[in-house]
């Protein structure tokens, strides 16, 4: 499809805000400007999608629907803009109407449909997956309320409520005829006719999803995605209560049933086992399935060659439940039989685990799920009984191991165990996490079905955070590779050859400047806090858990304080320390966190000397579109969670694609990014993954604790209080159990910052170690990854 010319998006927009929103060009405001752009710029998505669609369609390719109860999309225009290569056109044709393009993306909320790294990874691949013009569908929830804002009150942290609509909702295209009917509760009926089993399925409750989709374009290329997004609504309103007058019963349907999509579970990594969380699971993936079902009789008119087009994965073991519900149709709707069906479904299938965690592992209690979900319970007791069948009988396990790898034990419905048995693929998101999947968390099914198990290490949509977010970068890549990595950006090894040029290094050195300036006048601006650009601009973004070490990071920082009073005029160069993290509501430590730093950085700001070398910023609801600006201004990436227990980590992809050097435990993807840029140009420290499960059985903080003065002082600090506030819980769980090890890995973590500290000192050496990471981050771009799922996985053409 041609290029929108700026006379054509003059017209456009003018249309847009006459004829939809009733106002005229000289006195529409800026929200109303953005608001007919982004008409426009969806318009054209729209239709882009539908040529494409057609397209591939009609060539009998095979579709990928991607499943997951979470994508943070962030915002959609700029991106759109870039991707659709008309961002110059759009901003002259604005100029022409006296207003500025970039104040208009400030208008625009983040689509925060999701908690962390899950959820960014979903949206990076359906970047690419466009790009690379696969036909692609992800399936998710409408969330009224995505991730909550985060304020911080007086250091602790508070939510607020995120109603994203009013300003995302341009976003969303409302397709009420392709609304699916889902059921809860009621009772099955069998009964055999003629060697035919059928199934009464009855006084159900039926709850309409009905879809809103949102397009993301590839870059210069003629795929778009789509993102469709189910809303729950009652599926009419009860006219018997109605009738009778019960207004509210009749309404009071309306709302049970809207619940379902109203907001997003913002407890990361920890399941609560609620039935609301269920009740969405299901959800999600009955409309989807139904609608891939739909979509695929309307082209082929039969089931029978689903699994040659059809290729649907499952993100994590949230949407497990497609399974049993794509059984369910295959048996009940149109009457396959079991092996029939089950050799289906295993071939459609494949799966991701995103995390090691025991408590995210889903498990659902049997009395519940079976009143909710009575069909799809008693396909996964026969999908039970016929598996434990076979590995008693054909692989001749004993009780436990069997027992360890049930769909259903003690009452319990595992989901993990269900993705891994139907998927006909299984795979971790970095090299050390596939290990770790095949020696530890599903041990006992890699031995019997090897040939499952497969890695696809994560990987970002390079462009947003290069081309979109880094002007500056991106101009000196352009003059000294070409603009060849826009397309590969593997391409990017070619500035390898510019290491030892000081004046690239130079340029490098000013543009990282200038991107420090930048975000510290965006501190200023938010939070009348100024910050010194040439301080060391070291930044520890992510979710907010134990397993992440936030405190590891705040303890050493507390212990320099500590010296800092001590030798109140040493020389050393200023370090700021830059903090983002929302902690899941209910998890109290987490938030014990937050306040320790942010009681932290009041105690630094209060000291006129020490405030100039050592400083913290704590950025209040860190999402998308703030990592835009703080990645290009970062200087050090912090890594730091216990090894083996991050399955991959994106943000440090996003850090080293502009610039930071990781300072990091051999964890996640760190591992590959080392392999890569060369341990040489990172600082590496703490246990390995195997030593770390060595140590752990006689591990024994309290002596590390005794006899480490540094870390007792800081850690007694704790317990004495820090500007009044004191901290025995992150004191006791530390020096008392210290479940992620941060006492062990200390000393390592404070000769890194050593290192750290003096390599920036030589100024072409950290340039040039920058350069090495800028220059190896290509294999971390989502289109390589994607490549892999597409080649490996989906087996696309
Ligand atoms: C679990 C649960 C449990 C129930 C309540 C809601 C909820 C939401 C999310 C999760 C699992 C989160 C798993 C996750 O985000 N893993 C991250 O995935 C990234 C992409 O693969 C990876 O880079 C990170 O290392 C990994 O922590």
């Amino acid at each position: 499809m041609k290029h929108l010319t700026k006379h054509e998006l003059k017209t456009s927009i003018e249309n847009k805000l006459v004829n939809a929103l009733g106002v005229d060009t000289e006195t529409a405001s800026d929200a109303l400007y953005y608001k007919a752009l982004s008409m426009v710029v969806v318009d054209y998505l729209q239709e882009k999608h539908k040529r494409f669609a057609v397209d591939t369609n009609s060539n009998g390719k095979k579709q990928v629907y991607y499943l997951c109860m979470e994508f943070l999309m962030g915002r959609s225009l700029k991106n759109s803009l870039y991707n659709l290569e008309i961002v110059n056109n759009v901003r002259d044709a604005l100029n022409d109407f006296g207003v500025k393009l970039d104040k208009l993306y400030d208008y625009e909320p983040d689509a925060g449909l999701g908690n962390g790294g899950l959820g960014r990874l979903g949206a990076c691949f359906l970047d690419a997956l466009a790009t690379l013009d696969y036909p692609a569908t992800g399936y998710s929830i409408c969330y009224e309320y995505g991730i909550f804002k985060q304020k911080i009150v007086d250091g602790w942290q508070t939510e607020l409520p995120d109603y994203w609509l009013p300003g995302g909702e341009v976003w969303l295209s409302p397709r009420p005829e392709k609304a699916v009917d889902v059921h809860f509760g009621g009772e099955v009926e069998e009964f055999w006719d003629n060697n035919y089993h059928h199934v009464n399925y009855k006084n159900y409750t039926t709850v309409k999803a009905v879809p809103y989709d949102m397009y993301v374009s590839g870059y210069d290329s003629k795929g778009v995605s789509r993102l469709r997004l189910w809303k729950a609504t009652a599926s009419g309103l009860d006219m018997d209560s109605f009738n009778r007058g019960d207004y509210i019963s009749a309404l009071g349907a309306n709302s049970m049933a809207e619940v379902i999509s109203k907001v997003l579970y913002p407890n990361d990594n920890h399941n609560e086992g609620k039935s609301l969380r269920l009740r969405q699971q299901y959800f999600m993936v009955a409309a989807s399935v139904g609608d891939i079902i739909n979509r695929h009789m309307a082209t082929y008119g039969t089931l029978d060659n689903l699994a040659e087009k059809v290729a649907i994965h499952i993100n994590d073991t949230h949407p497990t439940l497609a399974i049993p519900e794509l059984m369910r149709i295959l048996l009940d709707d149109c009457g396959y039989s079991w092996d029939v069906a089950w050799n289906t479904v295993t071939q459609v299938f494949a799966y991701t685990n995103h995390t090691v965690m025991s408590e995210a592992l889903e498990k659902w209690n049997e009395d519940l799920f079976a009143s909710m979900l009575p069909r799809i319970y008693q396909i996964i007791k026969e999908m039970n009984n016929r598996f434990t069948y076979d590995l008693y009988n054909t692989y001749h396990l004993d009780h436990p191991t069997v027992e360890r790898m049930a769909i259903i034990a003690n009452r319990t419905i595992h989901m993990a165990n269900l993705c891994v048995m139907a998927s006909h693929s299984v795979n971790g998101v970095s090299a050390l996490h596939s290990d770790i999947i095949k020696k530890d968390v599903f041990n006992s099914f890699y031995n019997i079905m090897p040939q499952k198990f497969t890695n696809v290490t994560n990987g970002i949509a390079s462009r947003r955070w290069l081309y979109q977010s880094n002007e500056g970068l991106t101009q000196l890549l352009r003059e000294t590779i070409g603009s060849g990595f826009m397309h590969d950006m593997s391409e990017l090894k070619k500035f390898n050859q510019f290491a030892d040029d000081k004046s690239v290094l130079d340029v490098l050195a000013k543009v990282k400047l200038q991107n420090k300036q930048n975000f510290a006048a965006y501190i200023e601006r938010t939070t009348g806090v100024v910050i010194d650009p040439n301080s060391i601009f070291d930044a520890q973004v992510k979710r907010l858990h134990e397993y992440k070490r936030q405190h590891l990071n705040a303890l050493h920082i507390l212990a320099t304080y500590q010296w800092l009073q001590e030798n109140p005029h040493a020389e050393v160069t200023p370090h700021t320390y830059i903090f983002g993290a929302k902690a899941a509501p209910g998890y109290f430590l987490a938030k014990q966190i937050i306040k320790l730093i942010c009681t932290l950085r009041d105690e630094i700001e209060k000291d006129p000397v020490i405030r100039e070398k050592l400083r913290i910023v704590y950025l209040e609801d860190y999402r998308v579109t703030l990592s835009e600006l703080l990645m290009p201004a970062s200087e050090v990436s912090e890594q730091i969670s216990l090894a083996g227990t991050e399955a991959s980590g994106t943000g440090n992809m996003k850090l080293m694609l502009n610039g930071a050097l990781t300072l990091g435990t051999y964890d996640g993807a760190n591992i590959e990014i080392a392999q890569h840029a060369g341990e040489e140009n990172m600082f590496i420290f703490g246990m390995r993954a195997d030593e770390v499960k060595e140590q752990k059985i006689c591990y024994d903080p309290h002596a590390i604790y005794r006899d480490n003065a540094v870390l007792k002082r800081a850690l007694d600090q704790l317990n004495k209080g820090i500007g009044g506030n004191t901290f025995h819980d992150i004191f006791h769980s530390l020096v008392n159990s210290d479940p992620y090890m941060v006492l062990r890995d200390y000393d390592s973590y404070d000769a890194a910052h050593q290192l750290v500290v003096r390599t920036y000192a030589d100024k072409y050496k950290w340039q040039a170690m920058s350069l090495r990471n800028i220059a190896e981050s290509g294999f971390f771009c989502a289109d390589r990854a994607i490549g892999e799922y597409a080649q490996n996985i989906w087996k696309l053409r």
